[in-house]
Formats: C-alpha cells, structure tokens, sequence
C-alpha cells in the first residue's frame, strides 16, 4: 500500500446550491449524464460539512446530524454505495462517514447537492487524492452520486456543462468566477417535510411521459447561456424573467406527464401570486422552484427591505458572504 492509500481522518464542507438553469432530464442514468446543462447560485454558509475516517472496529458507520443511521436506511446506503467507487480502487477499509448540515430544518432545502460534493471532497482527502484530483474532476466524481453535487464545489455561480461524450468525461462543472455582491436569496418555506416523490424519480417520469418535454432541452440550453450572459453583465432586469421563465418552463413539462406530477402546492401558488401582484406595484424580485413546494426568491441588496415586508416568513441568503 503506498502513503498515498493509507486513509486518514479528512473534514470537508460544500455549499448547498440553487439553479438559476434548472437541470431536467437524464440523457444516462447510470452515469446522470443530463439532457441540458444548467447554472446555480451556492448558498454560502449554508451546506454539508462530513468527515471521512477509518473505521477502528472493522465496521462501516454512518451518522447524520450527530445521530448513528442503520446501514440500509436511504442516505446510509447511497453514502456507502458512493464510497465503494473509491473502495475497489483505493483500498478496502471499513469506514465512517459523519454528515452535519447547516441547511436550517425549516427551509425545507433538500441537500443532496452539498452532501455528496462534500462526501466527494472527504473521501479523496482520506484516501489522499487531493493532490492528484483538480476541482473539476472532484465536481465529475459527484455526479455520479447526484447531478446537481457538480454545481456545489464552488461559492457564487457555477455552471454544469452537459458535455458531448458518451462517457462524462467532459461533463462537470465550473464557477463562474465572479462577484456579484448585491444579489441576493430569500427561500419561502412551504412545506420542509420530505418530498412525496424524489426528483430523480420525478425527473425520470417527465422525460419518459410527458409530451411537453420534448421542447425543454433546447429551451434549457438557451436559457442557460442567457441566464450566464446576464449574471457577467450583472443585468439583474435581463435575469430576473428568465430564471422565472426557466423555472415555471420545467414545472409545466411535469404537470403534462401522465400521470401529472406537481411538486407545487396551493400555498406555493399563493405565493407567486402575491409576488406577482408586488411586482406589478414595483418590486423587483423573481422566483425559482425546485423538485418540492418552496418558493426561492432572487432579487438585489436594494429590495430587501421591501421583500421582507412582503414575505416576513423569508429567509434571507447573502451568497458572497463567503463562510
Ligand atoms: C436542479 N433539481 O438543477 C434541479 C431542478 C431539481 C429541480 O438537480 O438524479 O437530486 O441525483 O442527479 O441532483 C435535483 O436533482 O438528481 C435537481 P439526481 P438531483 O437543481
């Protein structure tokens, strides 16, 4: 066994991530190679912190949040799977894997984005390959545990290019380097318990059932090169309408399958109705929705004030606030 093989105790953290470009659709499931590519804003302080050590009594071990998972419960289980790409090649040693994740409960904020990218930086640090792997290449790793874990090696924006080949190899990410100190996030919690069916299952019967999907690719490829045209040109009246467009686009390829599925609720529509009617009257803020109920708001510094006086339920993000 080389120095390089030894696993040793490594600590890491990944920001949780937001698409601005959502990422819809698989093009190969057993690589999550996607359909489009997409551009998230990272959460800051707001993520995964996990340690990767070797076991000391032969076992494998997985905690969450400080409590001891049984090993065939849903994130022990994907958490280990992932972790036997690196066993068969690395070595073989009994491991324990320990997840706390800042995300605050009530945001209702999945995060297996941040999880598997920080499980992805803990591993290569216990078996020493942070040396040998660049960023990008870590970012590839993760997607193989879950696509949008790509876009969370990074603070502030970062795009998933969906890559050509049929292997992956050049599917990844990349941030996109730039401060954009203004631009904020609010998440409105709808509903924080879990999500009644999950994303990759969700997204897999979009693709397969729905004749609206035929048209999000394409549509989810231009709109990710706007969407970076005017995060680099800081044109916040040129991005806000298209991540709400992108958002609502993607939402309307789930509610066509067959049967519909609709991860919005009636609150959640309450409120983009509300923001809608707070724009008309001149608030400058746009919403985005994921794989689950929660309103996510963008806006600039300056609506502040007037967002929280709209929706004094939010929770505010300052994203350059790096921790
Ligand atoms: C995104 N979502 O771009 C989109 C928007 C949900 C809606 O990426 O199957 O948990 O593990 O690759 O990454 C959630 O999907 O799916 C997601 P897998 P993942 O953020």
């Amino acid at each position: 066994m080389t120095s390089a093989s030894v696993p040793k105790p490594f600590a890491a953290y990944a920001p949780s991530n937001i698409a601005l470009s959502k990422y819809w659709g698989k093009r190969d499931h057993a690589r999550n190679l996607p359909l489009n590519s997409s551009l998230s804003i990272s959460l800051a302080d707001w993520g995964s912190h996990t340690q990767v050590s070797p076991s000391d009594d032969g076992q494998d071990h997985v905690t969450l949040g400080g409590k001891e998972l049984a090993l065939d419960t849903p994130f022990a289980a994907k958490a280990l799977r992932f972790a036997d790409l690196f066993r068969t090649h690395a070595a073989s040693a009994p491991l324990r894997i320990d997840t706390n994740n800042t995300i605050p409960t009530a945001a209702g904020l999945a995060s297996s984005a941040s999880g598997f990218a920080a499980l992805t930086r803990a591993i290569c640090g216990c078996f020493g390959l942070t040396e040998t792997l660049s960023e990008a290449q870590m970012s590839l790793i993760a997607r193989l545990g879950s696509g949008s874990a790509t876009r969370s090696f990074w603070h502030g924006f970062v795009r998933w290019d969906k890559g050509t080949r049929e292997d992956g190899a050049d599917s990844f990410a990349h941030p996109l380097d730039l401060n954009w100190p203004e631009f904020r996030i609010a998440i409105l919690p709808v509903d924080v318990g879990p999500k009644s069916q999950s994303s990759r299952d969700g997204m897999n019967h979009t693709v397969v059932t729905s004749p609206l999907f035929n048209s999000w690719p394409d549509q989810a490829e231009a709109d990710c090169a706007a969407i970076e045209s005017a995060i680099k040109e800081q044109d916040f009246e040129t991005l806000g309408p298209l991540v709400e467009a992108n958002a609502l686009a993607m939402h309307a390829t789930m509610q066509a399958a067959r049967p519909a599925l609709t991860y919005l609720t009636s609150e959640s529509w309450t409120l983009l109705e509300r923001l809608w009617r707070a724009r008309q009257d001149g608030l400058r803020a746009f919403a985005t929705m994921d794989a689950g109920a929660n309103i996510k708001l963008i806006f600039l510094k300056q609506a502040a004030t007037d967002v929280m006086e709209i929706f004094p339920q939010a929770q505010m993000i300052d994203p350059f606030s790096k921790p």
